[in-house]
Order: C-alpha cells, then structure tokens, then sequence
C-alpha cells in the first residue's frame, strides 16, 4: 500500500519517539523488551465460529452463538491449523493457543467423559513445531445433555456426573499439555447453566455446582504444569434471569479454594470494567486469566478494538506489576468478516494496548498523584495520548518480522484469495 512508511521512516521515526518519551523518564526499547515477552492466548473458536471437530453437523448451542456466514471458515483440523499459522505470523510476539475439548482430533466421536490425552496428540505436536503453549478448556455447550440450559448444575445427578466426567477428564489432557509442552497449561470452565425467566430457586443450583467443581477439582496437579481457572458471566442467551456461576458465585469460589478467576470483558454490567477489578482480586489469588473481548449490547463477543476499555485493562496489569500474574487469553468470535483478520486484528490491539501501557510515564504519573496534584495528573494523562506511540509499535513489528500498519491486510487478501476462497 502506498501509504506504507518504508524501512528508514520507521527508524527515524521510532528515533525520534524514543527521545519523547526519554524525556519523560520512559525507555521505548525496555518497554519493547517486556513486551516481548507477554504472550497473547490466541482463541482457536474465531477459526471456525466455535464448531468444532467432534460433531460437524451439530450447530452451536448453550448460550453462545456466533452470527455471519463470510466465506472461508475452516472446516476441518487441517484448515483451522493453516489458518492460525496464518494469524500468529501476522502478530509480532510469541503467543499461545487456547483449545476447547470440542477441537478434539479423533477418528470418531468420543463421548466427552471419555476424553483422552491422545485425541489432543496432533496438537501438542502443532504446538511444538510451532512453538506455542497450550491452554485448554472444557466445552459444556454443544450438546444433548446441556440442551435444557444445565450443566454441572443440573438437578438430575446423573448429568452432573458426566459434565463432572467430563471436566476431570479435560483437566488431564491439560495437564498433559503442560508437561509435554514444558509450560503450565490453564483449563478454563465456562458452563452456561442458567434460567431465561425468573427462577423459583436461586441458591439450589449454585449449591450443586459448589458441589460439582469440588468433585472436578479433588486431584491436584503441580501448579508447574497445570492450572484450574473457572470463569463467571452475568447473563447470557438463554440464561437472562439468573446465571449459577455469577461473579460473586465464582469469586468466593476461586478465594477458597486459590483457583484462577477468569475475568471475560463482556460478562458484566455494560459500565462495569475488568480492569477495576484486577487490583482486587490479586490481592486474593495469585493468577488471573482474562478473556479479553468486547461487549456490544447484549453480544460479550466483538472483535477486540482498541478501546478506552482495552487501554485500561492493560493499564491495570502493568501499574499492578502482574504480567506475570496475569494471562491475557482473547475471546470473541465474528463470523461477518474474515476470520483470520479478525484473530490478526484483535490480538494486534491486545499488543498495542499493552505497549501503551507499558510507555507510561508511571513515577510520574505516581508522583503528582502521591502529592494530590490530580490536575497534572490528569494533564500528562491527556497529553500521552497523543504522544508518538504508533512509531514504536511499528518498529516493533518490523522488527519481529510481522507486518507494518495495514499491510497485514496485503497477506490476507492474498490468503483469501489463494487458501480460503478454495474452500467451497
Ligand atoms: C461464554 C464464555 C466462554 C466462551 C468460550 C467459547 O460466554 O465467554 O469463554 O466464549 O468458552
Ligand atoms: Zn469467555
């Protein structure tokens, strides 16, 4: 494009933005050199509008759903690889991989409480020559035993029973992945059990579930190679009058029994923000995992902008010193737009976002708030904004061998054209 800045604007220019904010006690090149070490969780769920492999003629249900139909969705394990290969390299960094046990790679249907280590073989081997950590979850939606809406909550002990099956299960093949892969892998539950009207009962079923996960959680594993977190919503489809697994629900929960609490931007009030949060709860527990998305309405799963509500986010985790407390996992799924593009431009504002918080002048910024000068304050917070911070992000690009501004988009119009438009 022509608008692309060539290989000597992007080192004039990352030279003079590095002067700027020397001048105000921040070193650019430090602040790349944590950056880089922030892994993003890429979410194998945008590659194939949370399909998965383990039924394809199943549609989605459960409280989630992905709206759009753009040409190109992968359709097998194949497709959804080439794909996210295709992502990662347009984002600079080293990232993750999330899974749902739904993106089993098996011959044939395997019942969810029968889930093994060895129909998550072919990723672990992805992972490895690609060189991505595994995080893992377990898919409670989806399926003939969660259609009336109750999972691990159900009143019937039996369906309890093999959702709880089924997240023992999940936990060991994560498990596996941490030890194989050499990095602790985070199991995420999500369940979507909740009423769309009014219940009769609220506190019945949030007594099964505490019951349920204190059966999914009885075996330990080492820390260094796996971690439970357990993540909560407000409302969802389906469940607009009461969800069992409310943020006070699972808050309690993780504090008692020292699990990650999965913070997901969409599932709070809509003026409510994560980022308020973080400072709390790292007070109680010593890991957070984000699910970092975007609320629109009544949707908890827009393509992640580059939001005030982003920036703040990000702000929290480096202010709080947490970026090793924190697991910044991405959650959203838009199925109106390129998928590829959507992980690519989602996980690049994640990166952006974190820079400019990690650009921040924060003794500064500290000090005037420590003598209550909360109008310079305020002042220099105003004027960061429009410090040359587009100048390091992109030489940062550059530098890690991804794509400068909006020539992301050249390779994926060519990936469109050659990879995905074949897919018919
Ligand atoms: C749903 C939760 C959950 C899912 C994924 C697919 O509201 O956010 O994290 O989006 O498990
Ligand atoms: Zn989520």
């Amino acid at each position: 494009m022509d608008f692309q800045p060539s290989d000597g604007q992007i080192q004039a220019a990352y030279k003079l933005a590095q002067e700027r904010y020397a001048a105000l006690g921040v070193d650019a090149g430090a602040a790349l050199n944590t950056l880089k070490t922030v892994p993003i969780g890429l979410h194998c769920w945008q590659g194939d509008d949370v399909a998965g492999f383990e039924d394809p003629d199943r549609g989605l249900s459960g409280g989630i759903m992905a709206t759009g139909n753009y040409p190109g969705k992968a359709r097998n394990i194949d497709e959804l690889r080439s794909d996210l290969d295709k992502a990662y390299s347009l984002i600079p960094g080293r990232h993750r991989l999330a899974l749902h046990a739904s993106y089993l790679d098996a011959p044939c249907r395997i019942a969810r409480d029968q889930l093994l280590p060895e129909h998550f073989a072919s990723w672990i081997d992805w992972a490895k020559t690609n060189d991505h950590a595994l995080d893992f979850n377990q898919t409670f939606f989806s399926h003939e035993l969660a259609d009336d809406g109750f999972t691990l909550a159900h009143a019937d002990p039996a369906i309890r029973r093999f959702w709880i099956d089924h997240a023992i299960a999940c936990r060991a093949i994560g498990a596996s992945f941490g030890a194989q892969l050499g990095e602790a892998c985070v199991t995420n539950l999500w369940i979507p059990d909740g009423f769309k009207d009014s219940p009769a009962d609220r506190l019945a079923p949030r007594q099964r579930l505490l019951e349920s996960l204190d059966a999914v959680f009885a075996k330990d594993y080492d820390p260094a190679i796996h971690l439970d977190a357990v993540e909560c919503k407000l409302f969802g489809l389906g469940s607009e009058s009461y969800v069992v697994g409310s943020h006070e629900f699972y808050l309690g929960y993780a504090i008692s029994r020292q699990k990650l609490l999965c913070l997901d931007a969409g599932h709070f009030h809509p003026t409510e923000s994560i980022a308020d949060k973080l400072s709390s709860v790292l007070l109680y527990l010593p890991e957070i995992l984000l699910h970092v998305s975007r609320g629109v309405r009544w949707d908890s799963d827009h393509v992640v902008t580059l939001t005030d509500d982003l920036q703040a986010i990000m702000q929290e985790i480096v202010r709080c010193d947490a970026l090793k407390r924190v697991r910044i996992g991405l959650d959203f799924f838009d199925a109106s737009i390129n998928r590829v593009a959507a992980w690519a431009i989602g996980a690049r504002n994640a990166c952006r976002a974190l820079l400019m918080a990690l650009l921040e002048p924060r003794e500064l910024l500290r000090r005037y708030e420590n003598e209550s000068d909360f109008t310079s304050r305020l002042a220099l917070l105003e004027a960061l904004k429009s410090l040359p911070f587009g100048a390091v992000w992109d030489y940062y690009c550059a530098a890690s061998d991804a794509p400068v501004g909006m020539a992301f988009m050249d390779d994926i119009r060519d990936y469109e054209r050659t990879v995905m438009s074949q897919r018919i």
